[in-house]
């Protein structure tokens, strides 16, 4: 049914029953057309005039009670399952799920920053297990964004100074695309995540990985290429030389840039990590401000790391 409405599959359970209830407002909504349609096309045949046929006076009626009634009766009663299924299923939805794994969510222009329950934070991706429920406790930075998982049916939106919730419970392995639904600039439609779900197997090795990797002494340019690959630089920049939505970051260290106010510098330390924390105060030529500030998500630590890692793209 999914690939004939060109809609994604279902990735939990929640998202059969939305499917469901569009499904029913569908088929209520087929069956009256092809009613009214059909008794159109019927009578404007049956009734029409026929040649050399004498002139007739369409009858006058005033009123029908026992029509009146079932056209009032009817269509009440339908709307009013149509909304009674939808308030069920959106109840259910909204329903805290209880056992449900906290994750913090903060948007802001334009990426999206999660808070594992360990104090782990990712930008754009986030890594779930099957079975196991999932809350996110929302907020924003800015302006108002809202997370929209499409093949999980779920939208929400995220208000600053305030947070909303979602839960959700992923059934199925697999990557899905996380949206910002809720047009919030210049970048908005840059703002995409990724939802990882991952069976309990795998899930446990990549927790591992990364607790690993957080304990070990990672020498400060392997830290700020990982850095660089968790954060959602790559989204933008390479690190080949192509540009994309950023230019590249291969050979940046060191070389003149050419600004858009007409002016150049020269990327040392200080202008790359003004170009992390405040993106917009020098834009680069050919390149518009669309890079969301990374002052607060990113360490300064973490910083002079991928300075170190950019020195070594040649
Ligand atoms: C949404 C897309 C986007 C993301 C994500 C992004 N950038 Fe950018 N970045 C840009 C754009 C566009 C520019 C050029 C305009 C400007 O200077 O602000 C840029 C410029 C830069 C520059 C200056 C480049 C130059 O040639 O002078 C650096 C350094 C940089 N980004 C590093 C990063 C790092 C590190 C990350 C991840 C922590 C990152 N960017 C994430 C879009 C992005
Ligand atoms: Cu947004």
């Amino acid at each position: 049914m999914n690939q004939l409405f060109d809609i994604p599959g279902a990735a939990s359970k929640i998202s059969g029953e939305v499917d469901s209830v569009f499904l029913y407002i569908l088929l209520v909504g087929l069956f009256f057309f092809v009613v009214t349609q059909g008794a159109l096309i019927y009578f404007a045949l049956r009734y029409r005039k026929k040649k050399g046929e004498p002139e007739r006076e369409t009858p006058y009626i005033t009123s029908n009670r026992a029509l009146e009634t079932i056209w009032i009766v009817i269509p009440s009663i339908l709307v009013l399952s149509i909304f009674y299924y939808g308030y069920t299923v959106y109840m259910k939805m909204q329903a805290p799920m209880p056992g449900a794994q906290e994750i913090g969510v903060v948007a802001k222009q334009w990426l999206w920053e999660f808070t594992y329950p360990d104090g782990r934070k990712a930008v754009n991706e986030l890594h779930v297990q099957t079975g196991k429920p999932v809350g996110l406790s929302m907020t924003s930075e800015d302006v108002i964004h809202s997370l929209y998982l499409p093949d999980f049916r779920i939208k929400q939106d995220i208000l600053p100074g305030r947070y909303t919730k979602m839960y959700l419970l992923p059934d199925r392995p697999g990557e899905y695309q996380i949206f910002c639904a809720e047009y919030c600039g210049q970048g908005h439609s840059l703002m995409l995540g990724k939802l990882i779900v991952m069976d309990a197997h795998e899930y446990a090795e990549w927790s591992g990985r990364q607790a690993g990797e957080s304990q070990a002494a990672m020498p400060p340019a392997r830290r700020g290429e990982e850095l660089v690959k968790n954060s959602g630089c790559l989204g933008c920049h390479t690190t080949d030389g192509s540009p994309r939505v950023g230019p590249s970051l291969k050979g940046l260290f060191g070389r003149r840039v050419e600004l858009s106010d007409g002016s150049s510098v020269t990327a040392d330390e200080d202008y790359l990590k003004e170009s992390m924390t405040d993106p917009g105060a020098k834009v680069v030529k050919g390149y518009a401000n669309v890079m969301p500030t990374f002052k607060g998500t990113l360490s300064d630590a973490d910083i002079t790391d991928i300075i170190s890692y950019m020195k070594t793209l040649k």
